[in-house]
């Protein structure tokens, strides 16, 4: 097995102490950050993600594999060119005000950092107007917004309308998420798409980043 199938492995089993391990030695043998990146650690996220999907695994076995990986990317990120972390696309994501539940936004954020993209996770209990703040600080390109009660569902209009009066609407696309939720619910409110789970985010955000 080469060092970086190795490393991959690791993410896959979730080891954080081996995944430390071979990040550093990769780091030191000279290998690039982008190289440790793409051919190692998202490897070993891209065994996993189907297989959460499938039902194959479940949460708790992934949020060890997503810790696992953040491992490497905690060694890796400061040691990437400004060319690179310069074509990395930034994400927004907060749960909307009145809802406390993140656990499935933690797991969204993890699978988006693995993907390459630089989330700036804004928490829970998140009022309009500080996801405007957000947008307007940050200037990402996506906006990711979680529900999980039906009672803090329409906080997300709330807050989509205090984008639109900002007069930020078109700056950002919008994705909407959490268990209540369904498709026609994210059209009526003028979201640009709902995802089932992370991996659907994962894929949706990616193919919204090429299509800008
Ligand atoms: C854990 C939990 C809690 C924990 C939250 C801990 C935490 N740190 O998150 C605690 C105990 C605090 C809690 C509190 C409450 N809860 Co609660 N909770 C749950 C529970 C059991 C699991 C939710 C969860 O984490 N699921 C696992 C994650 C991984 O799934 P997920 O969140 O759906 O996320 C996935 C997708 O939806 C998607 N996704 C998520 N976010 C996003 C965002 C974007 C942008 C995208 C694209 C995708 C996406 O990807 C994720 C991963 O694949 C659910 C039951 C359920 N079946 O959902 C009830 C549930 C959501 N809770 C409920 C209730 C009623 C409450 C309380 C009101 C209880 C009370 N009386 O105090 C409070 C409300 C507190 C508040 N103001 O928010 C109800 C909601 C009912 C309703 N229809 O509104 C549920 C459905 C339980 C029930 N059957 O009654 N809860």
């Amino acid at each position: 097995m080469s060092n970086f199938e190795e490393l991959a492995e690791a993410v896959y089993q979730g080891d954080d102490e081996a995944v430390i391990m071979l990040t550093k030695s990769l780091v030191e043998s000279g290998a690039k950050p982008m190289e440790i990146v793409s051919n190692g650690l998202l490897v070993g996220m891209d065994i996993v993600a189907p297989k959460f999907k499938s039902g194959e695994m479940f949460i708790p076995e992934v949020m060890m594999c997503a810790r696992a990986l953040g491992e490497g990317l905690k060694i890796v990120k400061p040691l990437l060119s400004t060319e690179d972390s310069a074509s990395v696309s930034t994400f927004v994501m907060g749960t909307v005000k009145g809802d406390l539940h993140d656990i499935g936004k933690n797991l969204v954020v993890m699978l988006l950092e693995s993907g390459g993209f630089n989330v700036i996770d804004i928490g829970i209990d998140v009022a309009p107007e500080t996801f405007v703040e957000a947008i307007k600080e940050h200037k990402p390109q996506i906006v990711g917004m979680c529900a999980l009660l039906t009672t803090t569902m329409m906080a997300m209009q709330d807050t989509i309308d205090a984008i639109t009066e900002a007069g930020l609407r078109d700056k950002v696309k919008i994705l909407v998420g959490g268990a209540p939720l369904y498709p026609e619910f994210a059209e009526k409110i003028g979201a640009d798409g709902y995802c089932v789970d992370a991996v659907a985010c994962k894929e949706m955000a990616a193919q919204m980043v090429v299509n800008k």
